[in-house]
């Protein structure tokens, strides 16, 4: 190797940044997740992770994001970009874990030399990093003890300040492509705001003007970007921001956002006297990678509209301009849910196109994904994206339409993929992509809604001592420990019309989460009750403190 690690600098840096000796972290799901307050040396650890990260793959950029996404707002996080704007490859999450609970300055430096030993990093290749953070108070904090541990290790570290998480994927594709033929666009908020918009703008030219669309920005940095994006689509599609109180103290997923609006199936009680029967609303989360909608009926009902739905209504329309192109049969569109998708979207789906169901979390939907020529993954909490292979890209960049139909058809999705924010899913370009679809199809929420009918479902966490002794199999949807728990399961779902649950350990609280549907209401709540009772009694939960409902 060229050159060593500055263990110096390192060194005088970490002594700064002390871990807290009663702590362990983990890189989970979401990257570093837990209070903001007890983060300080895993960020400035971070830093030098990402460092040496970018120096394994030959200088490529690394991104660096710092928000606890729909998390109350005590909370904070961190989690890294890979060069093309995905998460970080699973292999390094043991190692971010290992370098976070080093327990002190010479064990981290320790670690950091065995690391760079193991994972063969040339240390005399460049770093170069690009981070930035969600609007949480913690936040500036973090910044600085991050942009510490760039210091000591030496990169070459851009700060893209205040900004969703999906604009900082974007910086760190458009900056690793820019100059070669996949450039993806330039590498600003600025430069991401100009191609949606321009893109969204192309795609509705010539409809009928869109309605207003209300917004629920969760108090976050989605009321920052929605702001400008609002400003770069002027009449073409009026947001009306709320929930934008960015500097109000606990503000932040209070009773609003996209994970609010999800678990609690009702509408955030800031929009009751905001939302208007027929008109369309939607919610981002904290760092506005999730989105969901919704809509009152005549009788001012509230009808959610969430990732399955969205994934029934994109895949629906790009089938369909596959096949106005002339496309049919060169272009494969699949779908890749979770356990998690409602069993009627599943079944919608399933009839029309090929669909893989896979474990929870971003990466895992994202690489199946990457399998299909045109991608739709979301999951049932309103995050997803569309990807599009590089042959589909080529292929509809060499196709000779042979009517003025196929042309405009093709020019669509051309246009689409312009729109879409394929390195994650993207709660402000997802929600251009579902206002392109409802314009060209001239849906309202109820026609969206009538694609299929959701079956009634529920959602119960059981708090346990020890969530690691629940494993699953088959994509999570059935247990393999503790044993024989299934079995009790299985006994119980067949007694209920319709019925089908899941029990798999949360990947970021220490919870285990229970999933229920059933075609009435009142038996997709009892079973789901019945089943956490189940995993209640297996873990020797005390009897006496047994929750009522848990039958
Ligand atoms: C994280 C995941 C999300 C998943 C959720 C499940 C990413 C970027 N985010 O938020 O995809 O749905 O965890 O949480 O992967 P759970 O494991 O606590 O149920
Ligand atoms: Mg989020």
């Amino acid at each position: 190797m060229a050159s060593a690690l500055p263990v110096d600098a390192i060194r005088t840096l970490s002594e700064q940044h002390p871990k807290p000796s009663n702590v362990h972290f983990q890189y989970g799901t979401a990257g570093f997740r837990t209070l903001g307050n007890i983060l300080d040396s895993v960020m400035f650890r971070v830093g030098v992770l990402a460092a040496l990260r970018s120096k394994r793959l030959d200088g490529k950029t690394i991104g660096v994001m710092i928000t606890a996404s729909h998390n109350p707002e005590q909370d904070n996080g961190v989690k890294l970009v890979d060069p093309r704007g995905e998460m970080l490859e699973a292999a390094w999450e043991v190692h971010a874990t290992n370098l976070a609970n080093a327990a002190t300055t010479d064990a981290f430096v320790d670690a950091l030399d065995a690391f760079v030993k193991t994972a063969k990093i040339d240390l005399s290749k460049p770093a170069r990093v690009v981070y930035a953070r969600d609007t949480r108070p913690s936040g500036p904090a973090l910044i600085a003890a991050l942009e510490h541990g760039f210091k000591a290790i030496g990169a070459e570290a851009r700060n893209a300040g205040v900004t969703t998480t999906p604009v900082l994927h974007y910086l760190v594709k458009a900056i690793n492509t820019k100059g070669t033929k996949e450039e993806y666009g330039v590498d600003s908020e600025e430069g991401y705001l100009q191609k949606l918009s321009t893109a969204f703008k192309k795609l509705v030219a010539g409809k009928p003007a869109i309605p207003p669309l209300v917004i629920d920005c969760a108090n976050g940095v989605g009321a920052i970007v929605g702001e400008k994006l609002g400003a770069h689509l002027g009449d073409t599609l009026k947001l009306l921001l709320h929930n934008t109180a960015i500097d109000t103290a606990g503000a932040l997923n209070h009773a609003c956002g996209a994970d609010f609006v999800k678990t609690s199936q009702r509408l955030p009680p800031s929009l009751a006297s905001v939302l208007q029967p027929g008109q369309r609303g939607c919610s981002l989360d904290g760092d506005a990678d999730r989105l969901i909608y919704y809509y009152l009926d005549d009788r001012g009902q509230f009808h959610m509209l969430d990732g399955d739905k969205i994934a029934a209504l994109v895949a629906a329309f790009i089938v369909e301009l596959t096949k106005s192109a002339g496309l049919e049969g060169e272009i494969q569109v699949g779908i890749v849910q979770t356990a998690y998708a409602n069993g009627g979207s599943t079944k919608y789906l399933a009839e029309r196109l090929p669909i893989k169901c896979v474990s929870t979390g971003v990466k895992h939907l994202h690489h199946a994904a990457e399998h299909y020529d045109i991608g739709v993954y979301f999951e049932a909490n309103g995050h997803g994206t569309v990807l599009f292979s590089s042959d589909t890209t080529n292929k509809l960049s060499s196709h000779q339409p042979s009517t003025p139909a196929q042309s405009t058809a093709l020019n669509h999705l051309i246009n689409l993929t312009q729109l879409i924010n394929q390195t994650v899913g993207d709660a402000l370009s997802d929600m251009l992509l579902i206002e392109v679809v409802l314009a060209h199809k001239s849906y309202s929420g109820l026609e969206w809604d009538s694609l299929y009918v959701d079956l009634p479902n529920r959602l119960v966490k059981v708090v346990v001592p020890e969530r690691n002794i629940f494993k699953t199999a088959d994509a999570e949807r059935r247990l393999t420990s503790p044993p024989g728990l299934q079995a009790k399961i299985d006994e119980l779902v067949h007694r209920y019309e319709g019925g089908r649950s899941f029990v798999r350990p949360s990947g970021t609280e220490d919870v285990v989460r229970v999933y229920a549907e059933a075609t009435v209401r009142s038996q997709a709540d009892e079973l789901a009750f019945r089943v956490a009772g189940l995993v209640y009694d297996e873990v020797g939960g005390d009897p006496a403190k047994r929750p009522a409902e848990f039958l």
